[in-house]
């Protein structure tokens, strides 16, 4: 019995995993495993005899099943305390920051634009940035030789050397979806074209690339009157408050008459508040579109007539929100970008400075 009891305490000692435990159980104390089996054989000794091996074999079943017992408790410990080793956290760890982006000014002036010549009825029309030269400039009355191509300050796309098509070009204003807009549609149309455009300038108040609002309107009978009203209605909602405009007699190839427009306007220690004080700002080009572009559209003169005019996005945008520097705003700087960006639903109304 002692060499049966040393075996299998040995064999469960040794054991290193759940299933050679179980099949030790069944060798030693299963229905005919060995303890068991010599369990059986009590009946055929003597009373004396079983009186003695009796108890003994029932401890020595007693002591196995105990060591079978405490030994996968320490098998599962020990799986445990592997799992703990390899699979460990530091809680103490500070947490990684999660950033916002914000939306870029140009991006809020150009919704809260779009907004308000919404509410106007005007739709949105937009276009290509590459243009042919004949939307950019013949459709618009600027032809070849005008002084307004060369003052456009043109990006031309490469030609290869042989073709001699003339060049498309960067647009260097919105009008060009106007004219496409004329040929789709037809009239009466009353449209704003926001977007990007290219001139090749780059100073203290120009880039290379900016963005414009152009809007046009076109029916029977419109008047320099309705784009007037049009205008304050636009910046009144747009700084809100209450804002005059001024008409200066100018010229456009693409309007006859044409008029530079104004906002009422205050300066007061080198920033300029809108919409009060008796300065003037201007900020606007405008008039009624020239027969000829009409033409160019497809719209018969004869029938119709409309306004138009064009604004900087990004110089309004300074204007509202007091940014004082316009080539910040394409530098990417996220410093700046969290001071002047907005919050996906914000709708504020500061009224800023631009300085002087
Ligand atoms: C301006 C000034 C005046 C204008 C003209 C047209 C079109 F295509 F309808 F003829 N769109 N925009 C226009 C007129 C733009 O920007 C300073």
């Amino acid at each position: 019995m002692d060499s049966l009891r040393d075996k299998y305490i040995d064999l469960i000692a040794a054991a290193s995993d759940e299933a050679t435990l179980e099949e030790l159980r069944v060798q030693a104390v299963g229905k005919k495993g060995e303890i068991s089996l010599e369990m059986r054989s009590l009946g055929k000794m003597s009373p004396e005899e079983r009186q003695i091996m009796g108890p003994k074999l029932n401890a020595l079943k007693d002591e196995i099943n105990s060591a079978l017992a405490a030994k996968k408790v320490a098998l599962a410990d020990a799986a445990l305390n592997d799992r703990l080793a390899a699979e460990w956290l530091d809680v103490t760890l500070p947490g990684r920051g999660r950033r916002q982006g914000s939306i870029h000014p140009v991006s809020q002036v150009w919704e809260e634009c779009t907004a308000i010549f919404a509410d106007m009825g005007f739709a949105v029309a937009e276009g290509p940035q590459i243009e042919q030269d004949w939307y950019n400039f013949d459709a618009l009355n600027i032809p070849g030789h005008h002084p307004a191509r060369a003052e456009m300050d043109t990006f031309y796309m490469h030609r290869a050397e042989d073709d001699e098509r003339p060049p498309h070009v960067l647009r260097t204003h919105t009008s060009p979806v106007q004219i496409r807009s004329m040929e789709q549609h037809g009239a009466p149309l009353r449209i704003i074209c926001p977007g990007r455009v290219y001139r090749a300038d780059y100073d203290q108040t120009h880039t290379p690339m900016f963005h414009q609002v152009e809007g046009l309107a076109i029916d029977k009978n419109i008047s320099m009157a309705n784009l007037k009203w049009v205008l304050e209605e636009f910046f009144s909602a747009y700084f809100g408050t209450q804002v005059k405009t001024r008409f200066r007699a100018s010229h456009f190839p693409f309007t006859e008459p044409s008029a530079e427009v104004d906002i009422q306007c205050q300066w007061k220690d080198g920033s300029v508040t809108v919409g009060e004080g008796d300065d003037w700002l201007e900020v606007l080009g405008s008039g009624m579109v020239h027969p000829k572009v009409l033409e160019a559209g497809g719209i018969d003169p004869s029938q119709w007539q409309g306004f138009a005019f064009g604004m900087g996005i990004d110089r309004i945008a300074m204007l509202k929100y007091g940014i004082p520097d316009l080539r910040a705003f394409f530098d990417s700087d996220l410093r700046w970008l969290r001071n002047y960006g907005f919050a996906a639903l914000d709708v504020p109304t500061i009224r800023g400075g631009l300085s002087r």
